[in-house]
């Protein structure tokens, strides 16, 4: 029988090779075989995206390859997203708008946590990625949302974090809709630094600071 081990393995290296055909069978095998979706995304598919990027890092591989591996754990996520929703709770823990910042068009972490946050009861407005400061704040205040969550993978995107922070207090809004920050190169000194409410490691992180930030 094929354990779970086995099956992190696998979604792991189908990552690495940029085999998107391969790393939608794995999620597929591995959701029937009960396996966990998170547990999926962060034992199996998760590791293999951080190993690409690290050997993107250190100049052993190339965009193009970057690219196919972000395109299949795009279609992997868009798999487990969706079976993390159907199995989600239905009724409203809260309203929260989650964007990339903009000139920042690194999404698919975002993504894992827009979904847990929908599996977990919240209404989720998801604007996508390269989301304006402006168009956050604008969005938030028609959606009525009571958190603001922004992703930064970028050293050089991180200060739309500040900015926004800066905006929300100019237009009065600081207080009336708390905000978090996440993404790679985001820390919880930055979240302090910036006066934002919350930083979240993870999605998992994401949503037990979400719901301290609604109950608090
Ligand atoms: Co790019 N990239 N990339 N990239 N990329 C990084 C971030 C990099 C660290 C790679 C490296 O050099 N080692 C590096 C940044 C260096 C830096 O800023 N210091 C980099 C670079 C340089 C670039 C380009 C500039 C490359 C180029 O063009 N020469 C370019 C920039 C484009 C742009 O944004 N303007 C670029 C492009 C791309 C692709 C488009 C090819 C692709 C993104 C595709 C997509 O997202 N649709 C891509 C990818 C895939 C990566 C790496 C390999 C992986 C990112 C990822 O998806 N991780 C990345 C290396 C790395 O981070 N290890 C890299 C998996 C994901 C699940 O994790 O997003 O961290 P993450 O999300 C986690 C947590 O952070 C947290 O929860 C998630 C789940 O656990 N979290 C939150 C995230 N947001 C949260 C919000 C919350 C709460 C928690 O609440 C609001």
């Amino acid at each position: 029988m094929t354990d779970k081990n086995e099956i992190f393995t696998k979604a792991q290296a189908a990552i690495e090779a940029g085999d998107t055909d391969e790393a939608v069978q794995v999620a597929k095998d591995g959701l029937a075989l009960g396996v966990n979706g998170i547990e999926l995304i962060n034992n199996g598919f998760i590791p293999g995206i951080n190993k690409v990027g690290d050997l993107f890092g250190e100049g052993q591989l190339f965009l193009p390859e970057l690219i196919m591996s972000a395109n299949a754990m795009q279609a992997v996520i868009e798999i487990i997203n969706k079976k993390l929703e159907k199995e989600g709770t239905k009724q409203t823990a809260g309203k929260v708008i989650l964007g990339t910042v903009e000139g920042d068009l690194h999404d698919i972490g975002k993504t894992i946590v827009v979904a847990l946050l929908k599996a977990n009861g919240f209404e989720v407005l998801d604007l996508g990625r390269d989301v304006s400061v402006d168009k956050f704040i604008e969005e938030a205040e028609t959606f009525g949302a009571d958190i603001i969550g922004t992703s930064a993978l970028l050293t050089t995107t991180m200060s739309v974090q500040k900015e926004l922070e800066e905006q929300l207090k100019a237009k009065g809004l600081k207080g009336k809709m708390k905000t978090i920050v996440g993404g790679a190169p985001v820390t919880e000194r930055w979240a302090k630094r910036i006066g934002a409410d919350a930083y979240a490691a993870d999605a998992t992180d994401g949503v037990r600071k979400i719901k301290e930030l609604m109950a608090g």
